[in-house]
């Protein structure tokens, strides 16, 4: 973790401007009739979950670039992630990935507790093999011609939720690789029934207070068909399922141009939209940092949630997932998770019943006017000031860089060479 002489120190430089800053965009919303305090209350209320395997550089199907003082394992990785929950004060909790992360309960329940942390969803890897698993995966998990090897899955997701359980997580996420690179090489029905019926038997493991996130993506690792290729297919497994099962979107998982937007309305008003994997994309499934290409896209997938907030029942789930290839880690996560938070509070500040009036009397250019007033202003002091009064840092990244803290872990943590990354 990093001193607090230091993220003191940091804001120290910072804070007289800050003030400044916030005062007069406090004057400014109060003149719309937005009270700032408010909107600052639900941003320190806002957490976007860490993935532990974006502490780690990613890398592409081509080449992996390690950088120095990379966490080695599970333990190194909270420890990361602890330090980004302590600048910028908006990520609370860590989802795991299994059998990547695994480890005793009572070691991760300890480590958590030192750094801050809780467990966000548990997420299950069937789409590799591991060393010791008697099936392969090549040709599938959950939808596989072979019963042993569906059960093989069955069982490691089941394996995730005892484990997640001892953690108090509350989710887990299935997201496989299976599909076909050939027309012909499987029998759509059939393979999507095998997954149905595998699913479904993970589902009858839930406990009681657990939700299943399935997450579609439309292509990659399988490039001609893929059994959970969209929005459809995944509303279909989770009315298919049961009342627990919902649907996850990762923003990056569908064709060029699609309104995901759009795809989240229809998702939210029928009940089944569990949770969200936050990240940005160019060309594909890029992984990007969030907000690093198209920030209004993400404020329009915000302003649907922040619509559907009215319903009390609406809690779906929020989580990173990206891959950062020439960053550190810990500095792009940070500035993601700045981002999902930005994009909140704009979204927070639509003058939502000027909005519905326009809709209402056919006015499109005043209601695509009034929707994007929320996405011009300028809330970083909203979003500086709640972490300054949650002793964060002001300035993340420059606290960070202050502290030194890569240097320091990479004395102890030695480099790695090689070894795949990867995108998922
Ligand atoms: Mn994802």
């Amino acid at each position: 973790m990093i001193n607090d002489t230091i993220i003191a120190q940091d804001n120290d430089r910072f804070h007289a401007t800050l003030k400044a800053d916030y005062d007069a965009l406090g004057e400014h919303l109060d003149r719309r009739g937005i009270d700032i305090a408010q909107i600052k209350a639900k941003v320190s209320n806002y957490g976007v979950a860490v993935p532990s395997w974006g502490v780690g550089t990613g890398g592409t199907r081509f080449a992996r670039f390690p950088g120095s003082g990379e966490p080695r394992d599970i333990f190194d990785k909270l420890d990361d992630c602890g330090v980004i929950q302590q600048l910028t004060r908006a990520t609370p909790s860590v989802s795991l990935h299994i059998p990547w992360d695994k480890a005793p309960a009572s070691d991760l329940l300890a480590k958590a507790e030192e750094v801050g942390l809780t467990f966000d969803a548990m997420n299950s890897n069937t789409f590799q093999d591991q060393p010791d698993q008697p099936h392969s995966y090549k040709y599938g998990s959950l939808s596989h011609t072979d019963a042993a090897t569906r059960q093989q899955a069955v069982d490691h997701n089941i394996e995730c939720i005892e484990l997640g359980g001892q953690l108090g997580s509350k989710a887990l996420t299935i997201w496989v690789g299976d599909g076909s690179n050939f027309p012909g090489q499987t029998n759509f029905t059939r393979q999507f029934e095998r997954y149905l019926d595998a699913t479904k038997q993970v589902y009858n493991a839930l406990p009681d207070d657990w939700t299943l996130l399935t997450e579609h993506k439309m292509y990659e690792p399988a490039f001609y068909s893929t059994v959970v290729q969209d929005w459809g297919t995944n509303l279909l497994i989770a009315q298919q399922t049961g009342d627990r099962a919902k649907c996850l979107v990762d923003l990056g998982h569908h064709a060029p141009n699609a309104n995901v937007e759009m795809i989240v309305a229809r998702l939210t008003q029928f009940g089944k939209l569990g949770g969200f994997h936050f990240n940005d994309s160019k060309y594909g499934d890029d992984d990007l940092d969030t907000g690093s290409i198209d920030p209004y896209r993400l404020f329009l997938v915000f302003n649907e949630l922040v619509e559907a907030e009215v319903n009390p029942d609406f809690n779906p789930m929020h989580m990173l997932d990206q891959s950062h290839n020439v960053t550190d880690p810990i500095e792009s996560l940070m500035v993601s998770a700045m981002e999902v938070q930005r994009a909140y509070a704009q979204a927070l500040l639509v003058d939502r019943a000027a909005l519905a009036g326009f809709q209402d009397d056919n006015d499109p250019l005043m209601a695509t006017t009034t929707l994007k007033h929320g996405f011009r202003t300028d809330v970083e002091p909203i979003l500086a000031m709640a972490r300054c009064e949650a002793r964060g840092a002001i300035c993340p990244v420059t606290a960070y860089r202050a502290s030194q803290y890569r240097a320091k872990v990479a004395q102890k943590r030695p480099a790695i060479t090689g070894a795949g990354g990867g995108i998922v």
